[in-house]
């Protein structure tokens, strides 16, 4: 009842609706209302209560729980069910127990922090409170373990076209699972998977993107490669600033995956890997990387069909990388 009288009292600002009219409305007292008020403000709503008006909701963006982030969302599979966690040790861990219990295609789990966020292969992600926004997916697709690479370059653009179209800021796709701002990482991607042999049992797309931190909040090893999206419209090359807060963010981001997935789900790579190329700031940019303890350089040229990454070597051969580290030059310190 509590999120529905959030509705109602959202549907009559900028004006003011009683408690008397809420009361009558779901049939319970005043002070019943009352009751759901308090709890809605513990959980970041702004409602302001006066004596003869009643109850007016006052702008806010970061009302951050399950009911604000699935409300009209209208997806086709992402976020047809939505849980939010205050605090999680990690959204990825939490969406993989989901999974393996069955849970439907599509189901996002949202923490408004994580206690031990991760990266790829045992790696951190920092992950404050009420800072950043993480984000796991659970996707069932039918397609091979194989071709799963394809789905990190869908949450990829995904991310870019969400923050572009909720922020503003246009950031770059660094091969294969950072997105960038100004050369510095603003967010990552973690795709876990469960499989046969031959089939996917699920897929748990994990998406963390820095939203409020100074430069200050970062650890100090990563302060020179990190940024967040409050830093960025600092920059006023990436425009007028972000007024939106992360509720905008996170509805923008389960509304591009689920257009994304739609395309990997009938097959329709072509037009990803395009998009995908569009947003990338790798392509024709000097790289450098390690194969078995060698050093490669060479300039990244395009982004195959199941994913990897081509790089015309210095050495004369075109070399595809599945998956791993890659230096872009201009960006994390190389130069
Ligand atoms: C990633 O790994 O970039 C994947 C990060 C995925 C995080 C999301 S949040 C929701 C979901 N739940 C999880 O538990 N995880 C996912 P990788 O490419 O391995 O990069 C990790 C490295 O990035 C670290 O070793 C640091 O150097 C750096 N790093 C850590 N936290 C960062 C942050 N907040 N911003 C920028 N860089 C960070």
């Amino acid at each position: 009842m509590k999120y529905e009288i959030a509705r109602l009292i959202k549907e009559a600002a900028p004006g003011y609706i009683s408690g008397e009219e809420l009361g009558r409305h779901f049939l319970v007292t005043r002070t019943a209302v009352w009751k759901c008020i308090v709890e809605l403000r513990r959980e970041g709503y702004s409602i302001e209560a006066s004596p003869r008006k009643g109850y007016r909701m006052l702008p806010s963006e970061d009302r951050l729980n399950s009911y604000e982030i699935a409300d009209g969302l209208d997806t086709a599979v992402v976020g047809r069910e939505v849980v939010y966690l205050k605090s999680v040790d990690s959204t990825n861990d939490y969406a993989k127990k989901l999974a393996a219990k069955g849970c439907m295609d599509g189901v996002a789990v949202i923490g408004g922090r994580q206690t031990k966020g991760r990266g790829r292969l045992g790696r951190d992600w920092e992950s404050p409170a009420d800072k950043g926004i993480y984000v796991s997916v659970v996707l069932r697709p039918a397609i091979a373990p194989a071709e799963a690479q394809i789905l990190t370059l869908t949450a990829a653009v995904a991310a870019a076209k969400a923050i572009l179209k909720s922020t503003g800021i246009r950031p770059g796709i660094k091969w294969p699972n950072d997105l960038v701002i100004d050369g510095k990482k603003v967010c990552g991607i973690l795709l876990e998977m469960n499989s046969e042999a031959d089939s996917i049992n699920y897929v748990v797309l994990g998406i963390g993107i820095n939203f409020s931190q100074n430069a200050g909040d970062f650890a100090d090893e990563i302060k020179k490669s990190a940024i967040s999206l409050k830093m960025a419209a600092g920059n006023p090359k990436n425009g007028n600033g972000v007024t939106t807060g992360r509720l905008s963010v996170i509805r923008s981001l389960l509304r591009e995956l689920d257009g994304m997935a739609g395309l990997v789900y009938s097959g329709q790579y072509a037009e990803l890997l395009d998009m995908w190329r569009e947003y990338s700031a790798t392509l024709g940019k000097e790289v450098r990387f390690e194969i078995k303890g060698v050093q490669y350089t060479g300039i990244a040229c395009d982004i195959t069909a199941d994913g990897k990454l081509s790089v015309n070597c210095s050495d004369g051969v075109q070399r595809d990388l599945l998956s791993g580290e890659v230096s872009v030059r201009g960006m994390y310190g190389y130069i």
